[in-house]
């Protein structure tokens, strides 16, 4: 190939992995920092697609009751929530069917970095954990 050509495969290459959503580093990841409502409640809405969930990254603050709104927007996927992290009050294993909702309450009671992630396995696909259904929780002190 010539030297052109080289040029055009990689600037290829560059198009494709920006557009199909592969992201280089977590830095960037945007935060989604809940605070108490009105209500002494933090509220947020996660969307669950396949696979990710977005936000993917949320910060709690420490013993303030949260309530997560879970809307599964895929017809056809069933997905969950899952948190296992019993130590820390976060122990959640909710399903939520293709296009349905469910909300879940919980109180965070240990600063820490928590995930949660969808397990879901079609047959002997990859779960959707393994195709990065994955999201982190940051509870602050
Ligand atoms: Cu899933």
């Amino acid at each position: 190939m010539t030297n052109k050509s080289w040029l055009v495969v990689v600037l290829c290459w560059v198009v494709l992995l920006t557009s199909s959503g592969v992201s280089f580093a977590d830095d960037n990841e945007e935060v989604l920092v809940l605070e108490p409502d009105a209500e002494g409640i933090q509220r947020a809405s996660i969307v669950l697609e396949s696979y990710a969930y977005a936000p993917a990254h949320i910060s709690v603050q420490a013993g303030v009751p949260v309530e997560f709104h879970l809307k599964n927007e895929n017809f056809l996927t069933p997905h969950n929530f899952i948190m296992d992290h019993p130590d820390a009050g976060l122990q959640q294993d909710v399903n939520v069917d293709a296009g349905d909702d469910v909300t879940i309450r919980f109180v965070a009671q240990v600063p820490g970095t928590y995930t949660f992630y969808c397990d879901k396995q079609l047959l002997f696909f990859p779960s959707h954990r393994e195709e990065g259904m994955e999201g982190r929780l940051e509870v602050r002190p």
